[in-house]
């Protein structure tokens, strides 16, 4: 038995996709358990780049059974879009997935809400959601009245809940400044056909995902669960209210795969050697300045999804031991090493000022986390590529000793090294 989590430990983009495709192989399941389209999983198989968005990133190795579980929500124009890509080239998702019949819907009336509050300023700066339509469907889910989950699409009272949900959203999105244009793209009777049209393609695959999950688990199968985004955007433990809206930390595996802990032996956490971020919300260690260009420029810091530029900045060690400890981290995965290999000179956060005062946690409050200035401790830059570094003797001393510096920070052992794109540029250092 072992179940095995890959979970961001910074503010996502961690190339966690990268990780769970290499790891993928040696597991009998992939399971994505929260998040939705919000995500951007970038895999490279040799000349081939695949961006996975609710797709688990295990479905490129065909003997591989994929799952989405309850805790995701999904758009299904936007996942059938990405199966037909997909099997545009080559690759059979439909035998190799099952959705969950819990898994909530991401309707049109999400995406319209999702746009018009984004540009509502929350404590002086807008989140920047993606515009996926993540918060409102995950408002529904939890408000209840209002929401659609897979199954409804293939019950027999569909038309008459859709419809019904499109007119009280109809309601509701003029009052909050919904154009007319965004509100006859909702009506009932489109609603409806829509719904139809998914229905007829996802039935195949949907199913009940934690029955499924737990049979594989009894029957000793090895679970890999691929997380979205980072703990730090964790809606009960991140950086709120600049936070998304699903557990995406260590602790959200079990209730949004529906897996009890006993199954969960190992968490790998994965973090950049540096820190990024995109959207808005406090980010103690970013550098607004030539060097921050330099990083965003060297590992092409652009947003999967959306394609906006990330905010970069240092590795920040209070907030990734803080997340580490939170997910229970077991090794590190520490990722684009090849960005850091061109700087005289790198910096770490080991502590923030908080008013005067040395802190070594993350306040919970964001007026606090944008008061910290980080204390920053330098450590030489070791200025020579490792992209062809294949084994630990490979790198040189500068860049060990900085892996060794993160890992005492951290408080937890580096496992993974990676220093390029490529499934090949990846040491594992036990
Ligand atoms: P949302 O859309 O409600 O989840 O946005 C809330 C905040 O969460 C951030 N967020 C992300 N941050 C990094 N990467 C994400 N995925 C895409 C990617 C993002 C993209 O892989 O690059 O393409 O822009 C992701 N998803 C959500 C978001 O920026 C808000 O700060
Ligand atoms: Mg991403």
């Amino acid at each position: 038995m072992s179940g095995t989590c890959v979970i961001g430990l910074q503010w996502g983009d961690e190339a966690k996709g990268k990780l769970v495709d290499l790891l993928a192989p040696r597991f009998d399941c992939v399971i994505r358990y929260q998040g939705g389209a919000n995500a951007g999983h970038t895999v490279v198989a040799g000349d081939e780049v695949y961006k996975l968005h609710h797709i688990p990133s295990g479905i490129l190795h065909s003997d591989v059974q994929n799952f989405i579980t309850p805790g995701v929500v999904i758009n299904p124009t936007t996942m059938l879009e990405e199966i037909d890509g997909l099997s545009a080239r080559g690759i059979n998702v439909v035998e190799n997935l099952k959705v969950s019949e819990r898994a909530h819907l991401v309707m049109p009336w999400h995406m319209i809400e999702d746009a018009t509050i984004n540009k509502v300023s929350v404590r002086g700066e807008s989140i920047g959601t993606t515009n996926r339509g993540i918060g409102p469907c995950y408002r529904d889910k939890v408000g209840r009245t209002h929401a659609i989950r897979m199954i409804d699409l293939i019950e027999a009272s569909r038309d008459e809940r859709i419809a019904t949900v499109s007119e009280q959203k109809t309601v509701l999105l003029r009052q909050l400044g919904a154009t007319d244009e965004e509100l006859a793209s909702i009506a009932p009777e489109k609603m409806v056909a829509l719904a139809a049209s998914w229905a007829e393609r996802l039935a195949p695959m949907i199913s009940d995902t934690t029955d499924l999950i737990l049979d594989a688990a009894e029957a000793n199968q090895t679970l890999l669960f691929e997380g979205a985004q980072g703990a730090l955007l964790d809606i009960d433990h991140g950086t709120y209210p600049f936070v998304t809206s699903s557990n995406s930390s260590g602790v959200g595996v079990c209730a949004g795969a529906g897996v009890p802990p006993k199954w969960i032996d190992h968490v790998l956490g994965v973090c950049k050697a540096y820190s990024t971020r995109v959207g808005g919300g406090p980010f103690p260690s970013e550098l607004n300045d030539e060097t921050g260009d330099k990083i965003r420029k060297l590992g092409n810091e652009f947003g999967t999804t959306t394609g906006r530029p990330r905010r970069c900045g240092w590795f920040d060690a209070v907030a990734v031991r803080y997340t580490a400890r939170l997910s229970g981290v077991t090794r590190l995965a520490l990722m684009m090493m090849d960005v850091l290999a061109h700087f005289e000179e790198l910096k770490v956060c080991v502590a923030y000022e908080l008013d005067g005062k040395e802190i070594h946690h993350v306040p919970a409050h964001a007026d606090q986390l944008r008061r910290c200035k980080p204390i920053l401790e330098t450590i030489p830059g070791w200025n020579s590529p490792v992209d062809d570094a294949r084994s630990m003797s490979d790198f040189p001393a500068g860049a060990l000793a900085y892996v060794k510096r993160i890992e005492e920070l951290v408080g937890v052992p580096v496992g993974i090294l990676s220093v390029g794109p490529d499934r090949s540029q990846t040491i594992f250092t036990d």
